[in-house]
């Protein structure tokens, strides 16, 4: 409480030594990255300086209340946080009054431009203070009811309430990965998407008007366009589809052999050959990695696996171990090692008194020293890969840390989430796992090989269409192209397109299938994971250049390559200080400004060519792929054969 008063006292000493005129003036919304009339550029410099210095303490109080609760979920923490937020959003209602009373489109310096246009945008705090509540409520709820949902265990006939005491982080996480009961998959695939999705379907439908009208506040045509202005790319949309495109034919292979091998393991009866997918069976719960399948899947069952798991487990790894690994590696490349109160900080593993929020996040406290990262880490090959990517976010908050704070982003989200995975394409190759005593010594045979590229194909390549259809269903959503009535079928319309997964019980409009992925009810836009599955092979391509690598990309470490740490650096310590498509230039040596697919294919060009000789008598693709099907064949059914058999029958 103390600290909160405090952040009032700041917000209304931002303002002394303003014109008069810019408070309490009324602005005209509804255009984007407005500006005023004040020329005054040295004004306006004295009052970025000023910005940084106040919102750096307002932003540190936000983020450490958020903090507080997502560690340890109690009702005192909430309120403290609701209160937090609702104080910044004051904040930022009235810097977004002054930066947008300058005309600072005609500013001499490009980066001051460059600031203000950030600044300038003022987000959901544009709405009017009862609907600004309402909508923080909202969001408050939707992440409370989906970090709390538990389900019941499937083993017990007939459950008491304290049997239904399951969370999604370890238990339901570790009975995906690892059972190959159908049934069971089933009853867990089942309670889990029931309980966390349905219950919070019409607090979303009303998260969508609300935020729509923030969006069109601040001069966007929806939420889902506001999301997408963080790329800064006019053809953003159209950019994505022909990397999808490129991709598809990838996919198309690593589905149909994994299809072949389920089919398999469960029959024709439970898997149409032909067919999406049931969504359950692929080893996770929103089958977006399929990695944890391997032992049904891998291509040479008898020679080596990478899962390091058993490994891990055997050596005794720790959480802690597993961090430590990420930082070496980090350091290795000359980049920088986390501070030593970040071991301290953190919340590397589950604590058992007390509810958190699970899914991992790195934080940034905003006063350039203090970083920590939550995750409940198990010791597994998946936490193990999850730990370098939320490291990866920590390396970025060290290398931008001289950045003001509007430039301590990412160039795009992309970026952000492309670090961690391309550090770990060097960690995972079999030569680092071998040199680091996770992987026994093995010939580097073809065998060998395929098992390693086939392992990272269910990781990258199967993630690519969920990476994709999740934003693309939210920015239909949002644009009401999708109406609220169809959420569900529109959501399984494109599963079954993009991914060709089916649901494997009927689904309703009472259900809420999408909101049983944690970034939906937390408000977290996706697409910046399928542009980071791409920039990460860009990212690992230029750095394996940069280290003198030659061979095939994806046996290229960089492991103390200071030359391959040096240019990553130099990307990183921009921030959002240039637009993306100049951190691609300066990455990949001038040579392009786009997001591109060249280096992700290459990198699975083996694979390529061993999926397309093994699935050369299977079918590719599958039925309802192009939404016309199912419709065209129960179009076929009524035009052509049932007049057939009529005739049949009554002549
Ligand atoms: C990524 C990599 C491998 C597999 C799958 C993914 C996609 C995605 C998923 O479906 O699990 N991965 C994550 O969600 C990892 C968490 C995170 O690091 O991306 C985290 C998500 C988050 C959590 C709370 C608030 C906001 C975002 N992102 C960050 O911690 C983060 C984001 C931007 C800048 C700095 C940190
Ligand atoms: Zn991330």
């Amino acid at each position: 409480m103390m600290k909160l008063s405090g952040t009032i006292i700041l917000v209304t000493f931002l303002f002394l030594g303003y014109p008069k005129d810019v408070q309490g003036r009324r602005r005209s919304l509804n255009h984007k990255y407005l500006q005023g009339n004040n020329t005054d550029e040295a004004a306006a410099l004295r009052f970025l300086v000023d910005y940084d210095k106040k919102a750096s303490v307002v932003c540190n109080f936000v983020m450490s209340s958020q903090w507080n609760y997502n560690t340890n979920i109690t009702d005192v923490n909430r309120q403290q946080m609701q209160e937090a937020q609702l104080e910044y959003a004051k904040f930022q209602k009235e810097v977004w009054k002054l930066a947008t009373s300058f005309a600072w489109k005609n500013f001499r310096d490009s980066s001051i431009r460059r600031q203000f246009k950030v600044l300038s945008v003022l987000g959901r705090a544009a709405l009017e203070d009862d609907k600004l509540s309402e909508l923080q409520k909202l969001l408050g709820e939707m992440r409370d009811s989906y970090a709390q949902t538990k389900i019941c265990d499937y083993k017990i006939e007939k459950p008491k309430r304290s049997d239904c005491n399951l969370p999604l982080e370890p238990d339901l996480t570790r009975i995906m990965s690892k059972s190959r009961d159908f049934d069971e998959l089933l009853f867990t695939w089942k309670a889990w998407h029931d309980a966390s999705g349905q219950p919070i379907r019409e607090k979303f439908n009303r998260y969508v008007e609300l935020s729509n009208e923030a969006a069109s506040l601040n001069g966007f045509k929806d939420h889902g366009d506001y999301w997408r202005s963080a790329y800064d790319t006019p053809d953003f949309e159209e950019q994505l589809e022909n990397l999808w495109y490129s991709l598809r034919p990838l996919y198309h292979q690593l589905h149909a052999y994994v299809r072949r091998k389920l089919v398999q393991e469960y029959g024709e009866d439970k898997i149409d050959p032909a067919g999406p997918i049931p969504a359950h069976l692929l080893g996770n719960m929103w089958a977006q990695s399929w990695t944890n399948i391997l032992d049904l899947t891998l291509p040479f069952p008898e020679k080596q696996s990478i899962d390091v798991t058993e490994a891990m487990v055997a050596q005794g790894y720790t959480p802690s171990r597993i961090f430590k690994m990420a930082d070496d590696f980090f350091a290795s490349l000359g980049m920088k090692s986390v501070p030593e109160d970040f071991w301290e900080k953190s919340m590397l593993w589950k604590p058992e008194d007390r509810d958190v929020v699970c899914h991992a996040s790195a934080w940034d406290f905003c006063d350039r020293g203090d970083f920590r990262i939550k995750q409940c880490t198990e010791v597994t090959m998946e936490d193990f890969v999850t730990a370098h990517h939320e490291m990866g976010h920590i390396q970025y908050y060290l290398q931008y840390v001289d950045q003001p704070l509007v430039f301590r982003e990412g160039a795009n989200p992309g970026f952000h989430e492309a670090v961690g995975d391309a550090i770990s394409l060097s960690v995972i190759t079999p030569s680092h796992l071998r040199q680091v005593g996770l992987l026994n010594k093995a010939e580097d045979d073809y065998e060998n090989d395929m098992n390693f590229l086939f392992t990272m194909g269910m990781e990258k390549i199967a993630f690519m269409p969920f990476g994709y259809l999740l934003d693309k269903w939210r920015w239909k959503v949002f644009s009401g192209e999708i109406s609220s009535e169809r959420l569900n079928e529109a959501w399984w319309d494109y599963r079954i397109k993009y991914q060709g997964i089916s649901p494997p019980v009927n689904r309703t409009e009472e259900n809420f299938d999408a909101g049983a992925k944690y970034h939906v009810p937390s408000n977290i836009p996706y697409i910046r994971y399928f542009v980071s599955f791409v920039l990460q092979f860009q990212l690992h391509q230029a750095m394996c250049d940069a280290a003198g690598y030659e061979g095939p990309l994806y046996k290229c470490d960089v492991y103390k390559s200071k030359e391959a740490g040096r240019l990553l650096s130099s990307v990183l310590a921009l921030g959002s200080a240039k637009p993306s498509p100049e951190a691609i230039r300066i990455l990949t040596n001038g040579r392009t400004t786009k997001m591109d697919a060249a280096p992700i294919l290459e990198y699975f060009e083996p694979l390529m060519r061993w999926l397309e000789e093994e699935n050369a008598e299977s079918p590719l693709g599958w039925r309802g792929e192009n939404g016309a099907d199912v419709k065209t064949s129960i179009g076929v059914l009524i035009t052509i054969v049932l007049p057939i058999i009529s005739r049949f029958i009554f002549e």
